[in-house]
């Protein structure tokens, strides 16, 4: 009820900013979710690539990992990272409506190695015409997929994405076969079960992807947002920028 109603108070401030704005259209948002080692990141950059001319913004739900406890750290074995409580969803809420009033946002640095915000180096983000959120649960939270214009699922088979995910968890970030197998078997698969896979019910288009590309459904997805963005000419006020902070690039 009371979720409601403050959605309505925000899109009532959202049509306001659109015409103090001289009619400027409200951004895009687009959610983007699907399991681990899906290949969200690709598919954002692959949708961000084919938009060049416009001005993308693109966030992670990993920035958003609540810092952890001492507590939760002693035990950190057992902190399940794949639940939806190891997230601040409403700092996430919070940056996207800020985002789509076209206001500048900070975004936490989440340090995978200390599970803390690094202190003082928040990423000064400036607004865009299109937003884009990835994340594993990005669907799964009914309040961010709310404010979607477009939610997506890239729908990836179970064994490319364990595959995909003991290369990177090795390669990328020192650890050890056996534990990314007990990480997975304990967290990542349950979770995704829970949550992940539950929230493609959501999505408006599910892309599938296996071999690691699907051109037709970026395009389509691209020639969509055009369509959208179309009516009002925002290329005079924002210029060809791109904004992607490094850790976004992994
Ligand atoms: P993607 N994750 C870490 O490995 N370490 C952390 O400190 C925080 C998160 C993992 C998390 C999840 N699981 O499966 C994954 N664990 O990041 C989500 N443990 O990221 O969508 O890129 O796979
Ligand atoms: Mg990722």
């Amino acid at each position: 009820q009371n979720h409601h109603q403050n959605e309505h108070s925000f899109r009532s401030k959202v049509d306001e900013r659109v015409s103090a704005n001289g009619g400027n259209r409200e951004p895009f948002l687009i959610g983007v979710a699907g399991g681990t080692a899906s290949g969200k990141s690709t598919v954002c950059n692959l949708i961000m690539n084919s938009l060049q001319e416009k001005r993308v913004v693109l966030l992670a739900q990993d920035s958003f990992y609540r810092p952890l406890t001492e507590e939760e750290r002693r035990n950190v074995k057992q902190y399940n990272f794949d639940h939806p409580d190891a997230i601040e969803w409403p700092l996430i809420v919070k940056t996207l409506k800020d985002l789509l009033l076209r206001r500048n946002v900070k975004v936490p640095v989440y340090d995978f190695v200390t599970h803390s915000r690094k202190e003082g180096v928040d990423i000064n983000v400036e607004p865009g015409d299109v937003i884009i959120i990835e994340g594993i649960l990005v669907l799964a939270m009914e309040a961010v997929r709310d404010l979607c214009h477009m939610k997506i699922f890239v729908d990836t088979d179970d064994d490319l994405r364990l595959a995909r995910r003991m290369k990177r968890d090795t390669l990328e970030r020192g650890r050890q076969v056996d534990g990314v197998i007990l990480q997975y078997t304990t967290f990542v698969k349950p979770m995704f079960e829970a949550y992940v896979s539950p929230s493609k019910r959501n999505a408006d288009i599910i892309i599938p992807w296996a071999g690691g590309q699907n051109s037709v459904a970026i395009d389509l997805i691209a020639k969509h947002i055009r369509t959208k963005l179309g009516q009002t000419d925002l290329r005079r006020i924002y210029p060809n920028l791109v904004v992607l902070p490094p850790h976004f690039q992994i």
